[in-house]
């Protein structure tokens, strides 16, 4: 079954990704358990094809399109609130950046976790991430780029931030395939994080530590 999603989505086959996720839910299969072992597997396995030339865009965009059609399934699932929301997170793809399947990835886990989410999307602009920290009150500020050509972006966010004497109330974690530990320090974020699973982490620890 496991074998059956990852391929669906490996070969764009949206319709069969959507009925593997439903028979597996069926079957009792855990929602986080068919992200970590199913879907995000494929995706890297899509990258990986990507990175050697055996894939391009349009392949690519038709696993995404899999990719998606699996998650819409699980998101209410990972979702589902419980508790008070822990904190807020505004969370976006940086202006430029049309990435967005981590960044989703990741805003469905916090929410799992009990954070809310406020999503921006993708191609976010700098002054829109200012205006929605400034405005929500948000504890933790969530920017996600793929591309080395838009993560100074982020920097130029927390320039941002500090001129409008917002920094020193937020909490700003990046993450995405162009940034690292090195690179968040660079710009004087406060934390980074490789995956989802490390994200609510770095966020719990950001939330507590404010
Ligand atoms: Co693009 N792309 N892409 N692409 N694409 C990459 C990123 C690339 C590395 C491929 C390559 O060349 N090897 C490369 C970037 C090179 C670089 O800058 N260093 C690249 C390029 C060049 C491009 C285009 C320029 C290609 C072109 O048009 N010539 C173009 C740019 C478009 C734009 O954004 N302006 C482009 C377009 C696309 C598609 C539209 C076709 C599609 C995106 C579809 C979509 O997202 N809706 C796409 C895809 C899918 C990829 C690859 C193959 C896969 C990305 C992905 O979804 N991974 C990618 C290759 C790769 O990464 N190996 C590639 C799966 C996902 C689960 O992982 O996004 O890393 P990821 O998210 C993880 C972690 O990074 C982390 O948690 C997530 C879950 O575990 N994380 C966070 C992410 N955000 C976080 C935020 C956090 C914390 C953790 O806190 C806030």
């Amino acid at each position: 079954m496991l074998e059956e999603l990852r391929n669906a989505v490996i070969s764009g086959a949206d319709k069969k990704a959507e009925e593997f996720v439903r028979q597996a839910l069926a079957e009792g299969k855990e929602p986080i358990f068919l992200m970590n072992e199913g879907l995000i597997p494929a995706m890297e396995e899509v990258g990986e094809r990507f990175n050697h030339k055996e894939y391009f865009v349009p392949e690519v965009l038709l696993s995404a399109r899999a990719m998606k059609a699996g998650l819409a399934l699980l998101r209410p699932l990972l979702t589902e609130q419980k508790f008070q929301p822990v904190g807020l997170v505004v969370l976006g793809t940086v202006q430029g950046d049309l990435h967005d399947i981590g960044k989703n990835i990741v805003g469905m886990v916090l929410e799992g976790a009990g954070f809310q989410v406020q999503d921006l999307g993708a191609d976010v602009p700098p002054d829109k991430f200012v205006n929605a920290v400034k405005e929500s009150g948000a504890q933790i500020l969530g920017m996600s780029a793929l591309l080395t050509t838009t993560r100074t972006v982020m920097a130029t966010v927390v320039k941002k931030l500090k001129e409008q004497g917002i920094r020193p109330g937020v909490r700003i974690m990046v993450g995405g395939a162009a940034v690292s530990d090195d690179y968040a320090r660079k710009i004087e974020a406060d934390a980074f994080a490789k995956d989802a699973l490390e994200a609510v982490a770095k966020a719990r620890e950001l939330t507590v530590r404010r």
